[in-house]
């Protein structure tokens, strides 16, 4: 039988990494874009063992001629657009370069499929930040945007951009409109894994502290590897759409921090408010603060998705509750932190 072919672009990140393994196991050949750097980025593949089942190409979404050759020579049967400059607060000290990457990285490669390959079909990473100062709740595929981050606004352009091609040339393309989800191999400056690295370093005995930024605001968080299986499911369907993919729970980074902690046997607790807020554990040891460089000039409060449609249409479920998904992220941590293995 003739194998499928997928490209994943961004497969060195933490969604690249899952659904490599996914696809794998589903028998695809699966083709991986990576960027030519100077630091190694394949560690994620490694951990999950499919580093040597994938084959890597160099692709760069600012690269538009590089982006044509790789679709045109391929002409694999679907491809993930996963890659992105994904952290928010980056995005505000480098808007443009976001908005390249992001915006126009998703277009660039719409563009070539339209012009080379135009059979192949095409899964966007949206996300959830494109609801920002939520206009309802919950969030569903009709819920108007109000991005609050240069990341969201050029999500919002690259999620148009997909509804545009798939009505004026029929290329099927879908968007998943992915609330947070969080694993083990999340980026450790992300807050879920921030919690869980410094925690466990903290109870292993390491003098430092947890500096956070805004612990009140709220996330729907799953875990990444309920949500790759969606993308590829969208794919698989008669008709492209766009599909919002969430728990339907919503939490703030204080029950993260304190329930990540509590697995490790920390207590928390709290003094002061805000800028001036500390965190002690039991023994009245300070092990936390917060510090206000860690704010957003503009915030989102709160996220909470309906996936009701991709539970319909997909027969897709979350299977990893928010207590598992804090306690599985806690325990791979201090597993790590205990062996001496590099927190990355
Ligand atoms: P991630 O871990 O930050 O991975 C991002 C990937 O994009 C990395 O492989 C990175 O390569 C690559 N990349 C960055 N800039 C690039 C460029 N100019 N050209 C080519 N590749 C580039 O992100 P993730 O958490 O897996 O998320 C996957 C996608 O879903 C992203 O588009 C993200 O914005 C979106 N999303 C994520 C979430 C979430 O909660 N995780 C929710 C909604 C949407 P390097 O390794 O070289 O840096
Ligand atoms: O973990 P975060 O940086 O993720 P954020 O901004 O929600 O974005 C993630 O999810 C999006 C989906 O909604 C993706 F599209 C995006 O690519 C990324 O994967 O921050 C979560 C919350 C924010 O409210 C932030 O202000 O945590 C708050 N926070 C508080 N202290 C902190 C910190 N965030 C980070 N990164 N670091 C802190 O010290």
């Amino acid at each position: 039988m003739v194998r499928k072919k997928a490209l994943i672009t961004g497969i060195t990140g933490q969604d690249g990494a899952y659904l490599s393994k996914y696809l794998i196991n589903k028998g695809y050949q699966v083709y991986g874009g990576i960027r030519r750097g100077s630091t190694d980025s394949t560690w994620r593949l490694e951990e999950l063992n499919v580093l040597d089942k994938v084959e890597l190409v160099f692709l760069e979404l600012l690269e538009e001629s590089n982006i044509n050759h790789i679709v045109k020579k391929l002409k694999v049967e679907e491809i993930y657009n996963l890659a992105a400059m994904s952290f928010v607060k980056t995005s505000f000290d480098y808007p443009l370069y976001t908005s390249n990457v992001v915006g126009l990285g998703a277009m660039r490669l719409l563009e070539a499929i339209r012009q080379e390959s135009p059979h192949t079909k095409f899964y966007q990473a949206s996300s959830s930040e494109m609801f920002g100062k939520v206009l309802e709740s919950p969030q569903n595929e009709k819920t108007s945007f109000y991005p609050r981050s240069p990341y969201a606004i050029s999500k919002c352009f690259a999620h148009f951009s997909v509804l545009n091609y798939r009505e004026a040339y029929n290329i099927h393309a879908s968007s998943g409109m992915l609330f947070n989800h969080e694993s083990p191999l999340r980026g450790l400056e992300f807050v879920t894994r921030k919690i869980t690295s410094t925690l466990a370093r903290i109870k292993n005995g390491e003098e430092i502290i947890l500096e956070l930024g805004n612990i009140n605001s709220k996330r729907d968080w799953g875990y990444a590897e309920d949500y790759v299986k969606a993308m590829y499911l969208m794919l698989q369907q008669d008709k492209s759409d766009d599909y919002v993919i969430s728990t339907g729970e919503t939490h703030s980074i204080r029950e993260f921090l304190e329930i990540s902690a509590n697995h490790l046997g920390i207590e928390i607790n709290y003094a002061g408010e805000n800028e001036n807020e500390k965190i002690y554990d039991q023994n009245g040891k300070i092990i936390g603060k917060i510090n206000p460089i860690y704010y957003r000039p503009t915030e989102v409060d709160m996220l909470l998705g309906d996936a009701t449609k991709a539970k319909k249409v997909l027969k897709w479920t979350p299977k990893h509750s928010f207590e598992k998904l804090v306690r599985i992220m806690t325990t791979s941590d201090y597993d790590k932190v205990v062996k001496g293995i590099k927190l990355q």
